[in-house]
């Protein structure tokens, strides 16, 4: 059985409790429920992380690849949050390793400030999400197994 990485960045582990408005109701431990579900239907096994700080996400980045390279890597869901916006090294880590990468928001970041319409991830991504909500994660772990894993891809 392969695996899907899902990996959060900096503040999203105050989903649903601030900012509602935004990024809805739902919270971190909902988020991880709904992509463990998605991760089941499509045969995947799931690791689900969220931390503050950049190496910790680049370490989890580096172990995805060790997996890549075992050929036991589904891909991975990345909601870099703030990092998304100024992280070279997140960008490093995902074109050194070639990782199959899916690029997530939870909101429409181009609908938003300006300085969220840039993002270091999107150039290395297989595939950019946002504005879909929470649901964006599990249609996201639906694509690594359906489009990322599917033979043409
Ligand atoms: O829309 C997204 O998923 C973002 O990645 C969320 C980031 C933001 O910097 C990106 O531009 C877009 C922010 C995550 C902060 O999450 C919070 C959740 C609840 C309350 C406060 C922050």
């Amino acid at each position: 059985m392969k695996t899907v990485f899902v990996l959060n960045g900096p503040n999203l582990n105050l989903l649903g409790l601030r900012e509602p408005a935004i990024y809805g109701a739902h919270t971190l431990a909902d988020v991880e429920q709904l992509c463990a579900q998605a991760a089941a239907r499509n045969q995947l096994a799931l690791r689900f992380h969220q931390s503050n700080h950049e190496g910790a996400l680049i370490d989890w980045l580096h172990e995805a690849g060790q997996l890549q390279r075992e050929g036991q890597l589904a891909g991975v869901v990345l909601n870099a949050a703030a990092y998304t916006h100024t992280s070279v090294a997140l960008m490093d880590a995902i074109k050194g390793a070639a990782l199959p990468v899916i690029e997530l928001h939870i909101s429409n970041v181009h609908a938003r400030e300006s300085f969220r319409h840039h993002s270091y991830i999107a150039p290395v991504a297989k595939a950019v999400i946002c504005g879909l909500g929470v649901q964006g994660y599990s249609i996201a772990i639906d694509a690594v197994a359906q489009v990322l894993l599917a033979p043409a891809a």
